[in-house]
């Protein structure tokens, strides 16, 4: 290929993705939020809000703000933003579990609109700084001036009523990292007594919409109703969780966000005229309790704390490398992440041959259909380029974008994709991939 070929082979391909991208998120936007997609997930998702934000910034300004203050008007008194705020008027089947199992409205400080009562990874005041930083002007300083104290309310909810003591947020239930299935959650998981005949009794919603050998298992699913019901029955309160609710855990990548969005939130202070301090220490403490609770010198990377059991999980997952996203990480555990990540594990390159996998493509427990047991996701693609590009390993960014760019251009703005083939599993037309391809088209 000569190189004015090149070039118009990636001008192209960049046209082309932009179109994609864009005619999917435009296909999923539902009056006042994106749908992650318009089968499997009618509703609207907290961090896939966030990410589709950050896509929207590039093409939708307005819709990008709409998008954050839709979700964080649901955010609950208490400061929580909830993982799933139910959309009345969907026109979609019933997803499951839905609005009557969750029961908000049951719980006190929760939002006159139905959600759900768990969190996900609080990615969304970088989220709003990158939406800023995107489309800056006078309009986005008044949306961060309106945002910044729910972002501020819900970092505040995870680092004061999820503290379980250590300086870190625990999540209660799988559901809360984003990564449902992940085998970093089966240890934790093994303690939570769950029968699969209890599904049964429900109707799944997601086996009617996608393959189930690439979905959750029932008794995974038996035992996501069992704690949703446990921290239900406690009408989502958070004290004396350790003695009465069974899964308990400091997760790398809801710790990672944590931190992350400190130093996004001092940003976002010094142009509203806020006091951007208070946010860096609160980022530098975070650091520091991350590696003193999660790091694992032995094997180089970082891993969920069990916290009722008092012990890292073995499982070694995309998750152990999140933290690469924290600006001010040891150096030594900046190279030891790095190691992690191009061992054959995840395979990360200046030039990849595989797309980068959500777990070691080395272990025999390695599922290269199942979710997020194997398949490659984009966003947590993108999560690592972020922390590649923030510690300015060049070359590793270049490789992972031009990964993440390839693998969509194959297969399509695909939910999750096949760790070896890149073939596109899941929904079809997901909201994230498209944004997060249209962040990562924009950014060399
Ligand atoms: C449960 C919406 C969400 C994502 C999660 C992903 C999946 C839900 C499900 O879909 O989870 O929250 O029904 O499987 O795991 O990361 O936010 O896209």
């Amino acid at each position: 290929m000569t190189l004015t070929t090149g070039v118009r082979a990636d001008a192209d391909r960049h046209a082309r993705l932009r179109r994609l991208a864009l005619a999917t998120l435009d296909a999923n936007w539902e009056h006042d939020h994106t749908v992650p997609s318009r089968s499997l997930y009618p509703h609207q998702w907290s961090w896939d809000s966030a990410f589709i934000a950050i896509g929207l910034a590039h093409v939708r300004p307005d819709r990008a703000w709409r998008e954050l203050r839709t979700l964080f008007a649901a955010q609950w008194v208490d400061g929580r933003v909830p993982h799933i705020v139910f959309n009345p008027a969907s026109r979609a089947g019933p997803y499951f579990p839905g609005p009557q199992f969750w029961d908000s409205a049951r719980a006190d400080g929760s939002p006159a609109r139905a959600t759900s009562g768990i969190v996900q990874p609080p990615v969304h005041a970088p989220a709003a700084w990158l939406v800023h930083r995107r489309a800056p002007g006078e309009a986005s300083v008044a949306a961060l001036r309106r945002l910044y104290p729910r972002l501020v309310a819900q970092q505040r909810y995870l680092t004061g009523r999820r503290d379980a003591g250590g300086g870190l947020a625990s999540i209660v239930h799988p559901w809360e990292s984003g990564l449902d299935n992940s085998p970093a959650w089966d240890a934790p998981l093994a303690g939570v007594p769950a029968d699969e005949a209890v599904m049964r009794a429900y109707r799944r919603h997601d086996t009617a919409h996608a393959d189930a050998a690439q979905r959750p298992t029932d008794l995974d699913y038996a035992r996501y109703v069992a704690l949703v019901e446990s921290y239900r029955a406690g009408r989502y309160r958070d004290d004396g969780l350790l003695g009465r609710h069974p899964f308990l855990v400091e997760c790398p990548l809801v710790n990672a966000a944590l931190g992350v969005s400190e130093y996004a939130l001092a940003r976002i202070a010094a142009v509203i005229g806020a006091d951007p301090g208070p946010h860096r220490d609160r980022g530098a403490r975070i650091t520091e309790a991350l590696v003193n609770r999660l790091w694992d010198p032995v094997t180089g990377t970082f891993r969920p704390r069990d916290v009722r059991a008092d012990r890292l999980v073995p499982a070694r997952t995309v998750l152990g490398l999140m933290p690469l996203a924290l600006p001010e990480l040891p150096a030594a555990q900046v190279s030891a992440l790095l190691a992690e990540a191009c061992s054959p594990r995840f395979g990360l390159a200046a030039r990849m041959d595989r797309p980068l996998p959500t777990y070691d493509r080395t272990a025999p427990d390695f599922e290269p259909l199942r979710y997020w047991r194997g398949p490659s996701w984009i966003n947590t693609g993108w999560l690592l380029w972020q922390g590649l590009r923030t510690h300015r390993r060049v070359d590793l960014a270049a490789g992972l974008r031009e990964s993440l760019l390839d693998l969509v251009d194959r297969a399509g703005c695909h939910e999750y994709f096949h760790p070896d083939t890149g073939a596109g599993l899941g929904s079809p037309a997901f909201s994230w991939t498209a944004a997060l391809v249209l962040d990562a088209l924009a950014q060399e």
